[in-house]
C-alpha cells in the first residue's frame, strides 16, 4: 500500500467526520421535542430491521460530552450535524420554540468552538416535524416558505458561530426512497407523481433559503451556503452499446443532474429529464398536466443558489438500458429513467448491499462536476464503509477503504486540479442506520448499543484516519515555518 502524500491537501483542508440528528439524538420526546417523521415511520411495524427506532440511539442528546471527547480524538478540524427541526420547532413553525431544544445546539456549538472544531449544520436530515407531515409535508407548496422561515431561525440563533451551512442532505433520496418508493419515511408509495414534487418542494425551500441568508444574513455573518447532493459514479455497463451509453446519461440526468442542473447550469430541470417525462406522460395517456413542475417566474431562481458543492459519495454503478422492460407499464420514475444501474461483479460489497467499494469512483466524479457543473470548491461531506455481522474493532478493510479514497481525492487534487476543500467521513460513530437500524456499522468509532452506557471505542480506521490529520497539520506547520523563515531571508 503506497503512502498516502499530504502534503497535497491545502493546508486549511477541512478534515471532518459527519452525523445526522435523527441518527445519533435519541431523546425523541425528551424536554418538549416535538415528533418527526422518522418518529412515526418506525413506530409503524414492519418498515425497519427488528422494528428498532430512534428512540435512544447514541443519546447524543445527554451524552454529547461523549461525542465531544471522540470528535477530540480523532482530531478532527470539522464536525458536521444536523438539527432535528423538531426539536428546535416541535411544530415546525417559528410559533412555538423550544428553548431546551435552543440551549441543546448551543451547548455543542459553543463546545466545538472551545475545542477548536469548525461545525457545518445541516438544517434538514430526513426528520420533518410530523405536524408538517400532517400538513403534506414536502408535496405541498407551503413547506418551501415554512422551511425558509426555520433556516431564517437557525441562521439568527446560531449564525454567529455557525459559518457552514447545508439547507437539505440528499433530497434524490428523500424524494425517491420517501416518496416513489415509500421505503424510507414518510413512506409515500405514489410511483411517477409525488417525488417530482417533492423535489421541486425542496429546491424551492432550498432556493428560499439560499436567498434569505445572501440577502439579511452573509453581510453581517459572512457565512457559505450549499445543499448536499448524493451521487453514485456511473458508466455504460457495455460502452459498445450505444443504448447503454444513452442510459447512462439519463441516469446521471435523474440523478445529480435532477438538483445540480437547477443550481449551477440552467435554472431548471436537465432538458433530457423534461423531454422523457413528457414523452412518457403523452405513451401512457397522463393528462393531468406535467409530472415534472416548473419553477415560477414570480419566485427567485435556484440557478447559482450555491457557495460550494456539497458531494455525498458512496458507491458506483454500471448502467444499461430499461426501456424495452417498461412497455405497458405504469408509471414510475425508473420507466422515465428508463436505466438501470447494476453493480460490477468484481467490485467488493461491504456490509449494506448497495454498497459496492469502488474509490476511484470518487475521483471520477469529483472531476465530471468540475467539467460539468462548477469549479468551485468542493466538500465531500459524506463518504464511508459500513460493517454488518460481527463487530471487528480491527476493522482493516475500512482502514484500506479510507486509505484508497483519500489517495483518490489526492490525485483528484494534484493530477485533475479538482478544487476540494474537505472531507467528511460518515460516520463519527456508529448509529441508527435508517431502515437498517442498528445491524450495519458506519462508525469511526463502535457503539456498544447494548448497553446503557453506550460506550464509544475507537475503531483502528478512527486510528488510522487521526493519524493522516494529525500527519497533515504536522506537514502543513512546519511548512510554514519554512515559509515565515524564508521571508525573513
Ligand atoms: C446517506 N437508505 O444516504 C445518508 O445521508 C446518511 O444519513 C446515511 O447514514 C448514509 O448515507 C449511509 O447509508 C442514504 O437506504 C443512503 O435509507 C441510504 C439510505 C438513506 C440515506
Amino acid at each position: 500500500m503506497s503512502a498516502l502524500d499530504v502534503s497535497v491537501f491545502p493546508s486549511d483542508f477541512a478534515w471532518g467526520a459527519a452525523t445526522a440528528a435523527y441518527q445519533i439524538e435519541g431523546g425523541w420526546n425528551l424536554d418538549g421535542k416535538g415528533p418527526s417523521i422518522w418518529d412515526t415511520f418506525c413506530h409503524a411495524k414492519g418498515q425497519v430491521f427488528e422494528d428498532q427506532t430512534g428512540e435512544v440511539a447514541c443519546n447524543s442528546y445527554q451524552l454529547w460530552e461523549k461525542d465531544l471527547k471522540c470528535i477530540q480524538q480523532l482530531g478532527l478540524t470539522h464536525y458536521r450535524l444536523s438539527i432535528s427541526w423538531s426539536r428546535l420547532l416541535p411544530d415546525g413553525t417559528t410559533n412555538h420554540v423550544n428553548p431546551k431544544g435552543v440551549a441543546y445546539y448551543n451547548k455543542v456549538i459553543n463546545d466545538l468552538i472551545t475545542c477548536d472544531v469548525t461545525t457545518m449544520v445541516t438544517l434538514y436530515h430526513f426528520d420533518l416535524p410530523q405536524a408538517l407531515q400532517d400538513r403534506g409535508g414536502w408535496n405541498s407548496a407551503e413547506i418551501a416558505d415554512i422551511f425558509e422561515s426555520y433556516a431564517r431561525f437557525c441562521f439568527k440563533t446560531f449564525g454567529d458561530r455557525v459559518k457552514l451551512w447545508i439547507t437539505l442532505n440528499e433530497p434524490y433520496v428523500c424524494a425517491k426512497l420517501g416518496h416513489e418508493d415509500g421505503i424510507i419515511a414518510p413512506g409515500i408509495k405514489e410511483p411517477g407523481i409525488s417525488a417530482y414534487v417533492a423535489a421541486h418542494n425542496m429546491v424551492r425551500a432550498h432556493t428560499k433559503a439560499w436567498h434569505s441568508y445572501n440577502a439579511d444574513f452573509r453581510p453581517l455573518q459572512g457565512g457559505q451556503i450549499s445543499l448536499a447532493l448524493n451521487s453514485d459514479w456511473t458508466e455504460p455497463l457495455d460502452p459498445g452499446c450505444p443504448k447503454d451509453v444513452a442510459a447512462t446519461e439519463r441516469y446521471k440526468a435523474f440523478t445529480l443532474g435532477w438538483f445540480a442542473w437547477p443550481l449551477f447550469c440552467t435554472g431548471d430541470y436537465p432538458e433530457s429529464m423534461r423531454s422523457r417525462i413528457e414523452a412518457k406522460s403523452l405513451e401512457l395517456g397522463y393528462n393531468q398536466g406535467s409530472r415534472l413542475p416548473h419553477f415560477s417566474k414570480n419566485e427567485p431562481s435556484p440557478l447559482g443558489t450555491a457557495d460550494f458543492f456539497a458531494l455525498n459519495y458512496y458507491t458506483s454503478r454500471k448502467v444499461k438500458d430499461w426501456n424495452s422492460a417498461c412497455k405497458n407499464s405504469e408509471l414510475s420514475f425508473k420507466c422515465d429513467q428508463g436505466a438501470e444501474g447494476v453493480v460490477d461483479p468484481s467490485w467488493p460489497i461491504c456490509g449494506v448491499h448497495w454498497l459496492a467499494v469502488v474509490p476511484d469512483g470518487l475521483r471520477k466524479l469529483l472531476k465530471h462536476i468540475k467539467d460539468t457543473y462548477t469549479n468551485l470548491p468542493i466538500y465531500i461531506t459524506e463518504n464511508g464503509f459500513s460493517q454488518m455481522g460481527p463487530v471487528q474493532i480491527e476493522d482493516v478493510d475500512r482502514c484500506h477503504f479510507y486509505h484508497d479514497t483519500l489517495q483518490e481525492v489526492c490525485k483528484a487534487i494534484s493530477q485533475d486540479g479538482v478544487n476540494v476543500k474537505g472531507y467528511f467521513a460518515w460516520s463519527l460513530m456508529d448509529n441508527f442506520e435508517w431502515i437498517h437500524g442498528f445491524s450495519v456499522r458506519f462508525g469511526l468509532f463502535h457503539v456498544d448499543f447494548a448497553t446503557p452506557e453506550l460506550k464509544r471505542t475507537i475503531y483502528r480506521s478512527g486510528r488510522e484516519y487521526a493519524a493522516v490529520i494529525s500527519k497533515h497539520r504536522t506537514e502543513t506547520k512546519s511548512k510554514n515555518v519554512e515559509d515565515i523563515l524564508s521571508r525573513n531571508v
